[in-house]
């Protein structure tokens, strides 16, 4: 009988989409767990409030869902061709330029929690998709749907890393896959791959120095790493750009996962830095850029727009320094004519520093200026 259930329920995933599905035992994973707690006392997340308490529940599926016997693990293949760059065009990841995957993958989940539920006649089942505690690459490892690279993402066979994660926790009790035995050898591309030197090379990171970390936190973006930042406006995929298995297994993700328009992959960043929340709503919240709101995309295209080292974009930065209603745009645009210098970026910041009244600001206005101050009252133009 329950055989017959996985069965089926592998065979319901799979005709929804889904790359692979493995099951594992939902029993707690002591080593996970102590591997989760080692990287949070490394304080590799500090944007994210993990402790150990949240290392328990998450690597405990019982936690999720009381009596849980078996969790059925999902991975849903999404990478599609990218859309071509263009002059003064940010980058977002492939994850993010379509419609929300949290919906779709969801929708997945649900209809294969309702085939066991319908099979046992009762329900039995609870499901988890990114924003519950669950470690769920740690899971996926144990239950044999691919191994967790040393850009801590996980691997799938013949599908690679460009996969979503998705899980059915069940009571039932569902024979187990067995993990599988492969590891990254010694390959190192995403390692050497990594503009940030955010991945250590042994299977760890350092989520601080990560540009998708960077993209998606609230506040300011520290300086020394704006410049590695590129034009990365939304996540980063370069580790798994260059991963072989990732690489061999192409495109798999068909249209669905394919970018809305060339605005959703390459965004225009004079646009984005000019996006106000009304138009943010109509044109990011149906994406997976949607959560955090119009000012960080805002903040990410001024970086942008200062690494495109472009005077075109002199123009917008400056109206954005004395127009963004919010401090951390206007001072993240400071940083990005002091980037691109030229006289009228500098002229731009030197009027901007006798009007500013946000300390963050004028902190900002006074770095950017620096190069250019050779001696007291002397500037030079680069
Ligand atoms: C917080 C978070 C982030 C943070 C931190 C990333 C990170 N590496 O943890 C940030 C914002 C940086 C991020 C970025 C991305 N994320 Co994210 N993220 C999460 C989230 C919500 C929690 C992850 C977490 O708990 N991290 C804490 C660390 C300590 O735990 P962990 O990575 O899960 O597991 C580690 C341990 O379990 C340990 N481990 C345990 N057992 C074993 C055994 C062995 C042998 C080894 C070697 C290691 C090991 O190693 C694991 C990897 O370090 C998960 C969803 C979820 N609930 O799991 C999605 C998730 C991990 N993210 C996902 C994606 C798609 C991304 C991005 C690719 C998006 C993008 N393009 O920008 C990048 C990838 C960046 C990268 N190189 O990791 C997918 C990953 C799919 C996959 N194939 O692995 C997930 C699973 C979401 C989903 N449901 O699909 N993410
Ligand atoms: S997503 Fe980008 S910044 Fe983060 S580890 Fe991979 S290459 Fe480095
Ligand atoms: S690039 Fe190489 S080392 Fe990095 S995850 Fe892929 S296979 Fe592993």
């Amino acid at each position: 009988m329950s055989e017959a259930i996985k069965q089926l329920a592998v065979r319901t995933a799979l005709e929804l989409g889904a790359g692979a599905v493995r099951i594992t035992s939902a029993r707690a994973d002591e080593e996970s767990r102590r591997r989760m707690q080692a990287a949070f006392a490394r304080r590799d997340f500090l944007c994210w409030s993990y402790d150990d308490e949240y290392a328990r529940r998450a690597t405990d599926p019982g936690d999720l869902c009381n009596g849980a016997r078996s969790v059925v693990c999902i991975a849903l293949p999404y990478a599609t061709a990218a859309p071509r760059a263009g002059p003064l065009r940010g980058r977002v990841s492939n994850y993010a330029w379509s419609a929300d995957y949290h919906r779709k993958l969801r929708a997945l989940l649900d209809a294969v929690a309702r085939t066991i539920d319908e099979a046992a006649g009762k329900r039995v089942t609870t499901v988890a998709c990114d924003t519950r505690p669950l470690a769920e690459r740690a899971l996926a490892a144990r239950a044999g749907l691919g191994w967790i690279g040393k850009h801590t993402n996980l691997i799938s066979p013949g599908l690679g890393s460009f996969v979503f994660l998705g899980e059915v926790v069940t009571t039932l009790e569902l024979p187990s896959d067995e993990p599988l035995a492969k590891s990254c050898g010694s390959c190192a591309r995403c390692v050497e791959a990594c503009p940030t030197q955010a991945l250590r090379g042994d299977y760890t990171i350092d989520a601080n120095r990560c540009i998708s970390d960077l993209t998606q936190r609230t506040g300011a973006i520290p300086v020394s790493m704006r410049p590695l930042i590129g034009d990365w406006v939304w996540g980063c995929d370069l580790c798994q750009l260059v991963c072989p298995p990732t690489r061999e297994a192409g495109p798999l993700g068909g249209a669905q996962w394919a970018p809305l328009d060339l605005e959703a992959g390459r965004p225009g960043l004079v646009e984005l830095l000019r996006l106000r929340s009304s138009s943010f709503k109509k044109r990011f919240e149906r994406t997976a850029m949607g959560w955090r709101g119009a000012a960080v995309l805002r903040r990410n295209a001024a970086v942008a727009l200062g690494n495109a080292l472009d005077r075109a974009a002199v123009g917008p930065l400056a109206e954005s320094l004395c127009g963004d209603p919010h401090p951390m745009v206007r001072g993240h645009a400071a940083w990005a004519l002091g980037r691109i210098g030229s006289p009228p970026a500098l002229a731009a910041l030197r009027g901007r520093s006798n009007v500013e009244r946000s300390d963050e600001v004028r902190a900002e206005i006074s770095m950017a200026l620096q190069p250019f101050l050779t001696s007291p009252g002397v500037c030079s133009i680069r």
